[in-house]
């Protein structure tokens, strides 16, 4: 064998949720320059060989999720980072960066002492990392983009062979999501259901994008659905299952769907500036969130939000790519 890429990567999961973050080996030289969003497209033209390589199979999987540390524009960042997965680009993600300031802290690539701005494709967030005595991270604090509800609509959809009403919000917060109850679908939100909200959840993506063009209402910018959540109010914690991309289902309470969630709750009066709010995931993971500001904005209310999870440390790769491989072939220079 001769062994012609080697990246370097470290894995965590945040929530039961996997963010693979490279931490050398790449070229960068091919998309270096300008913003986080510019790398990142540039990176997309150019070396999207890369992401499937770490994404899909045999080295990761149908629900892998990973992060690309680049170095970042705007003058306040610390860091540039975007995130990937098995069906694309994602503009942010929280428990990717949860995963992804962990990850550095501890494996020494980020001094921790305080906290973190990060330059996103969605734009700037802020990661404050609490630490523990022996200088791992026992959780990371989020302040993600500001989020808006875009729009509500009502999907007829058949449901087990009739046709259900199933009223969809549309929430931007760093991506852009179609919010439904999952009781409309009959549904609780179980680990033994994740097959079938698969299906809905990419039906709902589909037949959302296809009802209507989005337009974020502050930047002009075209806005498409790609994730799915599917909620579920409880009495001590609401419960969601979000699916994105190609049918990947979030493991996790979902960082930017927590932040989605919020900022509906806030547009129907439930949720105030402050006010915890616990969110669970379908394997029964939680993120902790809560509003540090509102406003209204041309009409929309406009919410800050921020969460906290904690992140584990579960490897540390060295990817190969060996030139005789029939199947995994491709040019990484
Ligand atoms: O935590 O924001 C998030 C996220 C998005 C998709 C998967 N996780």
């Amino acid at each position: 064998m001769q062994t012609e890429l080697l990246i370097e990567a470290v894995d965590t999961h945040t929530g039961g949720e996997p963010t693979r973050i490279v931490t050398g080996g790449l070229n960068t030289d091919r998309f270096a320059g300008g913003s986080v969003e510019e790398q990142r497209d540039r990176f997309r033209e150019e070396a999207d060989d890369v992401r499937t390589f770490l994404m899909k199979e045999p080295r990761g999987h149908d629900d892998m999720y990973g992060a690309i540390p680049v170095p970042p524009a705007a003058e306040k960042a610390d860091l540039g980072v975007f995130f990937v997965d098995n069906g694309g680009y994602k503009d942010m993600c929280g428990h990717g960066t949860m995963g992804v300031v962990t990850a550095l802290i501890e494996t020494g690539y980020l001094d921790p002492d305080g906290p973190v701005t990060l330059e996103t494709p969605a734009g700037l967030v802020t990661a404050d990392p609490e630490l523990s005595t022996d200088g791992g991270v026992e959780h990371v604090t989020v302040e993600n983009v500001s989020s808006y509800v875009l729009d509500s609509m009502t999907l007829s959809m058949d449901v087990d062979g009739e046709p259900v009403d199933v009223p969809v919000d549309v929430v931007y917060a760093g991506n852009v999501f179609a919010m439904v109850p999952a009781s409309a679908f009959g549904m609780d939100v179980t680990p033994d259901n994740t097959a079938t909200f698969v299906d809905y959840g990419v039906e709902v993506r589909d037949r959302v994008n296809e009802a209507a063009d989005f337009e974020d209402p502050f930047s002009g910018d075209r806005l498409v659905v790609d994730h799915t959540e599917f909620y579920e109010p409880c009495a001590e914690v609401d419960r969601n299952v979000v699916v994105f991309s190609a049918g990947s289902v979030d493991r996790s309470p979902c960082g930017t769907g927590t932040c989605g969630k919020m900022a509906l709750l806030h547009s129907t009066g439930e949720l105030d500036v402050g006010e915890p709010y616990r969110h669970e995931s379908v394997i029964g993971t939680r993120f902790e969130g809560r509003l540090r500001d509102v406003r209204r904005r041309d009409g929309y209310a406009v919410v800050d939000p921020e969460i906290t999870g904690s992140a584990y440390v579960v490897a540390k790769h060295t990817f190969l790519l060996d030139p005789d491989d029939p199947v995994h072939s491709f040019d990484v220079s």
